[in-house]
């Protein structure tokens, strides 16, 4: 049971025995997360001050200029990560190709997969915006023994054992499941501590904030178009609010709260979307249903999808049930 300013190290304790496979390895897992959370949290929050903003000089392989920050918060994550005897491999949206982890584990005797977004947002770095880290793990499904191989990294969003994110915002927070409910930890900086002040989180039922990135009108779908109309029309408890913040992180979490939807859907100029489905989509879905709300491409659940390759991008529609399911009936009425 969940106890309010529990810390995140007595939650793990009291909780592993839901963890369905053996208890101490969800402890070192998100131990891992929250250490590396807390290294970021200092690099983030003291960016202005030093050579650290901007851009380093390089694109990712999704063809965009890396930010110091995404470098640094990537190699902050992989390296803790990597020191844990538990994980075999990891994929990061920074890295071209999955990492294999062999250094402590020749035998390859290691069970789990990771992948992260390691600065989700990291555009707003530069001007004080909140940003944040997003993380997915499985349980590999080669065999205990072998080198981890691209199959352990697309699995269905389903076979996820643990997701969860870290937002940098105005306090650091921690918001984790491992497919028993969602909580949400706030670091106490002076101390370095994570503790449980937002128990349980739910998605309302519906809401009243809907965030896209209305510059992008021209280009979008029929039926997202109409729903934005209907977003906007003045009838019954509408027109609701619109709200984008850059950052997935910040929105999800915000419409988590407060009720709401996030969408980024295909247009013609992203003709799969933006979002990556293996460390952003099947996360953030993960962490969606486990609050009662609901993800999807417009069409499917965003859990059900089989991906095809490590980087690929989906249409994502996030948040209040009702919400997902009103702008669901617009894509399968209007289309396309
Ligand atoms: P746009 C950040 O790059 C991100 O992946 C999400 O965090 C954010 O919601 C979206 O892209 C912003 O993209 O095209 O609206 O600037």
């Amino acid at each position: 049971m969940a106890r309010r300013n529990q810390t995140l190290g007595e939650f793990i304790i009291e909780n592993q025995k839901e963890f369905r496979y053996s208890t101490g390895e969800l402890s070192k897992l998100i131990n891992a997360i929250r250490l590396a959370a807390k290294v970021v949290n200092h690099e983030v929050n003291k960016a202005g001050l030093v050579d650290i903003l901007g851009n380093a000089g390089e694109t990712n392989v999704q063809g965009e200029s890396q930010q110091k920050l995404d470098v640094l918060a990537n190699e902050k994550f992989i390296q803790t990560l990597k020191n844990r005897e538990i994980i075999c491999g990891i994929a990061s949206e920074e890295e071209d190709d999955f990492i294999s982890i062999n250094s402590q584990d020749e035998n390859h005797q290691n069970k789990y997969v990771v992948l992260i977004d390691p600065l989700d947002g990291s555009s707003n770095i530069d001007v004080n915006v909140s940003v944040g880290t997003i993380f997915s793990v499985y349980r590999r499904i080669t065999s205990v023994g072998t080198p981890v191989t691209l199959e352990d990294f697309l699995q269905t969003g389903r076979n996820q054992v643990a997701a969860g994110y870290i937002i940098y915002g105005t306090s650091t927070m921690l918001v984790y499941t491992t497919g028993h409910g969602v909580n949400g930890f706030t670091l106490n900086p002076a101390i370095g501590t994570f503790y449980l002040s937002h128990p349980n989180m739910r998605f309302p039922e519906t809401g009243r904030i809907y965030s896209i990135n209305e510059g992008n009108y021209v280009h979008f779908p029929q039926g997202v178009k109409n729903y934005i109309k209907y977003c906007q029309e003045e009838k019954g408890d509408r027109p609701y609010t619109s709200r984008y913040i850059g950052s997935l992180v910040s929105d999800f979490h915000r419409n988590m709260i407060k009720g709401g939807i996030y969408m980024y859907p295909k247009s013609s100029k992203a003709t799969a979307g933006k979002l990556r489905l293996l460390y952003e989509c099947n996360p953030m879905a993960f962490l969606a249903e486990q609050a009662d709300g609901k993800a999807s491409d417009g069409f499917v659940p965003i859990l059900d999808i089989q991906p095809s390759e490590l980087h690929q991008r989906v249409p994502f529609f996030c948040g209040s049930r009702q919400m997902v399911e009103k702008a669901e009936s617009f894509m399968q009425e209007f289309g396309l």
